[in-house]
């Protein structure tokens, strides 16, 4: 068993404060309400788990919310983007409505999907999310088609494939890496490299944790980083795409993190059989993403928790009205239910 990832593995490392030199601040600070944004959603959705109002399995990323942000930061709203069963980073991130996703968590027919799909089925259509399935490894071949067709248009788009270390436990997903090489299609694999697939770790499943190894089989340009590192995370999506927008075939991001919660639900670590360490949760939340690019700017662009914590506040007032018209929305009549079934 070989741990490849080295320090990005290790919770003990990389919890220093983000360097933010040759960023203008407030573009940081847009990123900095990003991750935020994304972070309060879970933890409303969290509650709404708990109150017994949300009934849906809802797989949280809290910990994991630099990544979407990181990626999206590079991304446009012609692009395809396919997410997983873990997906309320990817749509938000993009631009999608906190509303949509509360009203369809909730099961209404505001959500963004009609209040019919749930947690896992997203679909941000406007902002270029082509949607979320539950199917572990199941979107990866479909960003593929996406990336090919966005590569037919000639217009520099390109697809977006977000999944887990577990995906890469699948055929399929293997299938799809050898024909975007071959094909030289202009998609970006985002490996989220969370150490676990449910309540299973990495070392336990497979012979090394650095799932690239899996690109660099099929001649795919790759870059391993710092999934909580947000400014890591967006810079390596640049030099991918830059390469993929010119019709230079895949590229790969692995991006190296930690859920704080459950698989599933709303609890803080109970995972279908193991339990995770709580040592191992403990020192991961010191590498906590948001909290590493605020000190960066605390640090180096002499910004205060005041200002912080307003913007913090705003945020909130915003999710309370986004969750209180959600509430408003009604659920969807028995009847519209085979208006969206394709046959
Ligand atoms: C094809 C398939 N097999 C099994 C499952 C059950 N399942 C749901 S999530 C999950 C773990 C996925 O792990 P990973 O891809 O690392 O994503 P993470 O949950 O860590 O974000 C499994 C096995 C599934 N949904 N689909
Ligand atoms: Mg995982």
């Amino acid at each position: 068993m070989n741990y490849d990832l080295g320090d990005l593995s290790n919770p003990a490392k990389l919890t220093d404060p983000i360097d933010v030199s040759g960023w203008n601040t407030g573009e940081l600070i847009e990123i900095y309400k990003k991750m935020r944004l994304i972070r309060n959603v879970e933890d409303e959705i969290a509650r709404l788990i708990n109150s017994g109002e949300v009934k849906c399995p809802s797989h949280l990323c809290v910990g994991q919310e630099a990544i979407a942000v990181g990626v999206s930061y590079h991304l446009r709203n012609t692009d395809r983007v396919f997410g997983t069963h873990r997906s309320h980073s990817h749509y938000l991130a993009l631009g999608g409505e906190p509303k949509s996703l509360f009203a369809e968590v909730l099961g209404r027919r505001d959500g963004c999907s009609k209040g019919m799909g749930g947690s896992m089925h997203l679909f941000g259509g406007k902002h270029g999310f082509l949607g979320s399935v539950p199917i572990v490894g199941g979107t990866v071949p479909i960003a593929v088609g996406a990336g090919l067709a966005a590569k037919k248009d000639g217009h520099g788009d390109v697809g977006v494939s977000y999944f887990g270390d577990g995906a890469c436990e699948e055929g399929v997903v293997h299938e799809a890496f050898n024909l975007a090489a071959i094909y030289e299609i202009p998609v970006l694999f985002v490996c989220e490299n969370n150490l676990f697939a449910s309540h299973m770790d990495i070392h336990l499943r497979q012979p090394s944790d650095r799932m690239s190894r899996f690109a660099e089989a099929n001649r795919i340009n790759v870059q391993t980083v710092d999934g909580n590192d947000v400014l890591a995370v967006a810079k390596a999506t640049e030099t991918l795409l830059e390469k993929s927008r010119k019709g230079n075939g895949p590229g790969f991001l692995e991006v190296v993190t930690y859920r704080w919660k459950g698989h599933v639900g709303a609890a803080d670590d109970v995972d279908v059989g193991v339990l995770r360490k709580e040592k191992d949760i403990i020192a991961w939340k010191k590498r906590d993403p948001i909290q590493r690019l605020r000190q960066g700017l605390v640090n180096q662009r002499k910004m205060d928790d005041s200002e912080f914590n307003a913007m913090d506040r705003e945020i909130s007032k915003d999710l309370m009205r986004a969750i209180n018209e959600a509430k408003k929305s009604p659920y969807p009549e028995q009847n519209d239910l085979l208006d969206y079934v394709y046959a």
